[in-house]
């Protein structure tokens, strides 16, 4: 069906926006009812995530932090933008170029959802269905913006910038066959409009109306899938989990964990302000009532364990603070919760770990893998597997309904949210997602603080001044913080009392009397093994970053 160009490339574009926001908007109720992941958009995102370069993944996460997600999606839906523009304009010239142009959108999508972990032939049909509702939406745009016959209006009716429908009586009409386009008379459509030269010709109307219809199309199809895929059954089901006591509970935390202070980080990190670090770009929703835990590899006796049976487990209570391997020096990355779960080591037991093994390849619902040191598990600390998170069950961004938790490793080897599968096995047969992508192997936790108050760049007033922050050393503990002025001398922090070395510590410093002018503040750690944090620079990659926090305040 050619059409001879007759579209103006504004219309072309807005017929091919229009397209791709109705197969975009069909797909969505699709993947409502078939699954989220299959969702087209998140599944290429998704995709992209696996697929980008960890330097390029890293680069996000500092410089968009925890919108890196959002940027992502902007992007893919930009790019998906311009693709569209580009059906339209080229489905003006001929609907078979536009057809062929969004078949291969649509393989894209298929290639990008069937390669999901856990991805099976249904998912397909959201981008089949998006792709076909695509496909009859610009046929119809294409047909309502140029059906009206060119010709069929007189001269005079034919302006460039005012068309009057009303005037048009189909008697009036003459048509004579041009060849251009398929006008047929049983079409009475409005006068058409001819843009500069007579080459361009769209029926305003028709498009408006067709515009209308596809964005309507899109919108109630987009709504309704937005409400079917949050449609959680996953959240009832979080709400209505009721948590067993802990048969080891944890001390209540002392009162001078937290110093109270306003603007320094509080010793425990409400859930909702929880850092969240992952590569789903729409987390997992794992129904309780489904979820097991498989234990296999080198073990006596493989387990699968249900939530059921993992709750009738003795549980831990534990503060634990974590924190990310990316988390730039005085970044925000880390957070501390109370956590309540089964001990890992114990389930291992119950298994059987055969000697050799040295190495826990875990792997979460959406495929994320991970790879812990087993020796580290075994030791007698609190590594969990967690069901809760500051009495509560875990909000599903943070794992819903098990992760793992294991205090002295960066996130990245240790602390699998929607964990389903732990293989015990070696390093040097298996590789988890951030190891095959240059991070290290083993990764445990850097010792380092960091300054939240005065905040970099901040005007103080001159005088008393607090200085004050968080440090962290888990599992061996903070033993000092020291502050410099100015590339002084160190002066030592007064330390809030934390209630294992699991944790982060608060301290302070509230004798700086500041004098007018600018001012650098330095602050270091020393662990309980006697080990000061280094002032080296390191980046994050490949094993965490070093350095001092420095801020700068101008006092004035
Ligand atoms: N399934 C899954 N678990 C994961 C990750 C992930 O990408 N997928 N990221 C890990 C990393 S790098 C970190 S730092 C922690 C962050 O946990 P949080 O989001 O609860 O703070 O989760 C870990 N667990
Ligand atoms: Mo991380």
């Amino acid at each position: 069906m050619r059409s001879d160009n007759r579209l103006p490339g504004w219309a072309a574009a807005l017929i091919g926006l229009v397209t791709g926001a109705v197969a975009v908007g069909v797909s969505l109720p699709a993947a409502g009812l078939v699954k989220a992941s299959a969702f087209p958009v998140v599944a290429v995102g998704d995709a992209a995530v696996d697929l980008a370069p960890a330097g390029l993944k890293d680069f996000a996460i500092r410089t968009f932090g925890e919108n890196d997600k959002p940027v992502l999606l902007a992007g893919i839906l930009a790019v998906m933008a311009a693709l569209a523009v580009a059906v339209g304009v080229f489905a003006a010239r001929d609907l078979r170029y536009g057809l062929a142009g969004l078949a291969a959108f649509g393989a894209v999508g298929v290639a990008a959802v069937l390669t999901r972990p856990g991805a099976g032939p249904a998912d397909v049909i959201p981008t089949v269905a998006g792709v076909a509702a695509g496909a009859i939406a610009l046929r119809a745009l294409l047909r309502r913006a140029s059906a009206a016959r060119p010709d069929d209006a007189r001269p005079e009716e034919i302006r460039s910038d005012d068309a009057r429908p009303e005037k048009t009586r189909p008697g009036d009409a003459h048509p004579k066959e041009t060849g251009l386009g398929d006008a047929r008379p049983e079409e009475t459509g409005p006068p058409v409009m001819r843009a500069g030269r007579d080459r361009y010709a769209v029926n305003r109307r028709g498009l408006l109306t067709g515009v209308l219809g596809g964005a309507a199309v899109a919108g109630v199809s987009g709504l309704a899938g937005r409400a079917l895929t949050s449609r959680s059954e996953v959240s009832a089901a979080r709400a209505g989990l009721v948590l067993p006591r802990p048969a080891a509970p944890a001390e209540p935390i002392p009162a001078g964990a937290d110093l109270r202070i306003r603007g320094l980080t509080p010793f425990v990190t409400p859930g909702r302000d929880f850092y969240r670090v992952d590569t789903a770009i729409v987390v997992p929703q794992v129904d309780p009532r489904d979820w097991t835990l498989r234990i296999g590899g080198m073990v006596d006796r493989p387990v699968e364990l249900t939530l059921a049976d993992l709750l009738k487990r003795p549980l831990v209570e534990a503060d634990v603070t974590l924190c990310c391997v990316s988390n730039p020096v005085g970044g925000p990355y880390a957070g501390n919760a109370r956590w309540l779960g089964a001990r890992l080591a114990d389930v291992l037991r119950d298994a059987g770990v055969r000697s050799g093994a040295d190495m826990l390849l875990s792997t979460s619902a959406d495929g994320w893998t991970c790879g812990t040191p087993l020796d580290v598990v075994l030791d007698g600390r609190e590594a969990l597997l967690a069901v809760a998170m500051n009495g509560e069950a875990l909000p599903v961004d943070h794992g819903f309904p098990v992760r793992q938790v294991v205090p002295g490793l960066y996130g990245y080897v240790s602390a699998t949210k929607w964990v389903t599968e732990i293989k015990v096995t070696r390093f040097d047969r298996d590789t988890a997602y951030w190891t095959t992508r240059g991070w290290a192997e083993k990764g445990p936790v850097k010792t380092q603080s960091r300054i939240d108050l005065p905040r970099d760049g901040a005007r103080v007033p001159p005088g008393r001044t607090v200085i004050a922050g968080v440090a962290w050393a888990q599992h061996r503990g903070v033993d000092a913080v020291e502050v410099r002025i100015d590339g002084g001398s160190w002066r030592r922090a007064r330390l809030a009392e934390a209630p294992t070395a699991d944790t982060w510590r608060q301290w302070v410093v509230d004798d700086w009397d500041a004098v007018r002018g600018r001012h650098t503040i330095e602050v270091r750690a020393t662990d309980a093994t006697g080990h000061t944090q280094t002032a080296q620079r390191a980046p994050v990659m490949p094993d965490g970053a070093t350095g001092l926090h420095t801020v700068t305040v101008t006092v004035a």
